[in-house]
């Protein structure tokens, strides 16, 4: 592996994939911080478990647990998915896995941010944040894949969407929130996204989903279901704070174009019902550095746009709100040649966000991966597909 510090994947050549685009595989980490997921975790790592095999159904899966939960990681996961022991301080592969790029004769390379807890001491989430911060580098030393070191800026995974063709979306809320990067002006945090993205165009929504303690990532909010088109997280409850929100990013998208000069086509995803901490879960949960983590009643920024796009499936959450089918049907009618998989992720929600947020794929590459071949045969929890 080669730690790159004096060039950038678009001077070399390298682009970030757009989801859609095909996968040699998944990163994802084993849940067991006992003030991120309630009761210890045990609900949490079910979730997590179903998320892993439903991904695994058509590409491979690599989840990365601690030595303490390596061998419950194990028994609980099927063995077509690989588990290495890597530690970290949580479980958010989307945020702290690398970033990966790819050029045009198919190789790989990882970019290795850097990641201060959403907000470091300014509005930061957990302190301390350091093994969450290897975890990119650790991965591309694994999987012998050179690194671009850009631990001198902050950014998490879930801060950007890329639609394979030039056009970034991230939201003002998070990318020019105090907590990470308060030395650069907007100006410069495009002009380094242009040059590790590989794009040339950043759409700047103004916010994402209310409450959502990321200050905001794009990927509760909107995502690229396809080049020049995007899901957009939306209410029709004019009362609910998330209405404006909403409003003003659809507004924002009509009158933008893309990288190539399209109008964005915006299809609105409802939002389920307002989801809240209920006394019970609160209790389940240990503090963090003496504070409680959630309060009853304290609304969790549930969304549906929180999807990972698979191979030849979308893994999408639900949460029990008659919303759910629905989303689930536009979902279906946007990827028409990917299986929906709904998951119910109450329990990863609690944690702070949801199945986009927990995995990192990987692009395909030119070269064999070994430890990323595809998987032969589907586990019983995933219905799999023929195609
Ligand atoms: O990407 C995310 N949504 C992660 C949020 C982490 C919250 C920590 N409790």
């Amino acid at each position: 592996m080669r730690i790159i510090k004096d060039s950038t994947p678009s001077a070399d050549g390298f682009r970030m994939p757009a989801e859609y685009e095909k996968h040699e595989g998944c990163i994802m980490i084993f849940p067991e911080r006992s003030d991120s997921w309630q009761y210890g975790g045990y609900a949490a790592r079910k979730a997590f478990v179903k998320v892993a095999e439903a991904i695994a159904g058509s590409e491979k899966v690599t989840v990365c647990a601690s030595g303490r939960q390596y061998d419950n990681a194990r028994s609980m996961l099927s063995e077509r998915i690989r588990v290495v022991e890597m530690s970290s301080n949580d479980a958010w592969a989307r945020d702290y896995c690398p970033t990966f790029v790819k050029n045009d004769r198919g190789e790989i390379r990882g970019i290795d941010w850097g990641f201060n807890a959403w907000g470091g001491l300014f509005d930061g989430l957990y302190f301390p944040w350091d093994q969450d911060n290897q975890m990119a580098r650790k991965l591309c030393d694994l999987m012998n894949q050179d690194v671009y070191d850009k631990r001198d800026f902050i950014l998490e995974g879930g801060s950007i969407h890329v639609d394979g063709q030039g056009t970034c979306l991230v939201t003002e809320s998070c990318l020019l929130s105090k907590g990470r990067n308060p030395e650069l002006d907007r100006v410069e945090i495009e002009k380094i996204l242009c040059d590790y993205l590989n794009v040339s165009k950043i759409l700047w929504l103004p916010s994402g989903i209310y409450g959502d303690e990321t200050n905001e990532h794009v990927d509760n909010i909107c995502a690229f279901t396809a080049p020049g088109e995007v899901v957009l997280a939306w209410t029709e409850d004019v009362t609910d704070v998330q209405y404006d929100m909403s409003k003003a990013c659809l507004e924002y998208l009509e009158s933008a174009t893309d990288a190539k000069g399209r109008s964005i086509r915006v299809h609105k995803l409802p939002l389920p019902k307002p989801v809240t901490m209920t006394a019970q879960e609160c209790d389940g949960l240990d503090a963090c550095w003496g504070e409680a983590t959630r309060t009853p009643g304290e609304r969790l920024a549930a969304s549906y746009v929180n999807f990972y796009i698979a191979n030849h499936s979308i893994v999408m959450p639900g949460f029990g709100d008659p919303s759910d089918e629905k989303a689930k049907m536009i979902l279906s009618d946007l990827f028409p040649n990917r299986e929906v998989i709904q998951i119910y992720a109450r329990d990863i929600l609690i944690g702070g966000g949801n199945i986009h947020c927990i995995t990192q794929q990987i692009p395909t590459s030119g070269r064999d991966m070994e430890w990323v071949k595809a998987p032969k045969e589907a586990h019983p929890l995933v219905q799999s597909r023929s195609d």
